[in-house]
């Protein structure tokens, strides 16, 4: 059998960042997270391109626009829904996370979701905080790794040993920590 695994070698590639101003206090630590990310993998600042849209619902056409671009190896998306009184939450989560979907199989390009959705302004800074669980550090490392991949099944080239990790006889498996929502 043969297993293609994407890697966390992002040198070379290019990145797009859609990043909603709404919420910004909490939208601008995802941002310099996933730079961060994308920095800290190898990735040139000069190929990462961000643009910043109103709010979660204007993010769907924005990164599709750059992902047909072709000019992006992956485009990342990142925002907040915070949930309120009112319907509204549904409304825009609902169409932001469909509206992404959509517009990674429309451009053929991978695009990432690094949409918070969250009941609480509290939840929503917990995971945007650099020091706990951030959603922009991983949105990059997706990113980073669904772009490898695909140009991996584009080549056809087998995956890098890089990409592998040496399984020790007997060691213990991590299991994959359980985060809320
Ligand atoms: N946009 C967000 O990104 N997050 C929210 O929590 C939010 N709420 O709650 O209203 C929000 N609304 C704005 C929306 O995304 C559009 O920018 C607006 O409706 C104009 O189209």
């Amino acid at each position: 059998m043969k297993l293609r695994k994407g890697s966390q070698d992002a040198t070379g590639l290019r990145f797009g960042i859609v990043v909603a101003k709404f919420n910004k206090f909490v939208t601008s630590k995802l941002l310099s997270s996933c730079v961060e990310g994308l920095t800290s993998r190898g990735v040139k600042d000069d190929d990462i391109e961000a643009v910043r849209v109103p709010g979660a619902f204007e993010i769907p056409l924005v990164a599709r626009t750059m992902a047909r671009t072709k000019r992006f190896d992956a485009v990342i998306c990142l925002g907040a829904v915070i949930r309120g009184d009112t319907p509204h939450f549904d409304y825009i989560s609902a169409e932001a996370s469909r509206g992404i979907g959509q517009a990674a199989l429309d451009a053929d390009v991978p695009i990432i979701f690094g949409v918070l959705t969250t009941d609480t302004i509290a939840q929503a800074i917990e995971r945007s905080e650099p020091t706990k669980f951030n959603r922009g550090g991983e949105a990059a490392r997706s990113a980073i790794e669904m772009a490898t991949v695909i140009r991996l099944l584009r080549t056809g080239e087998e995956t890098p040993p890089s990409a592998e990790v040496p399984r020790v006889r007997g060691a213990k498996t991590r299991t994959p920590r359980k985060h809320k929502a």
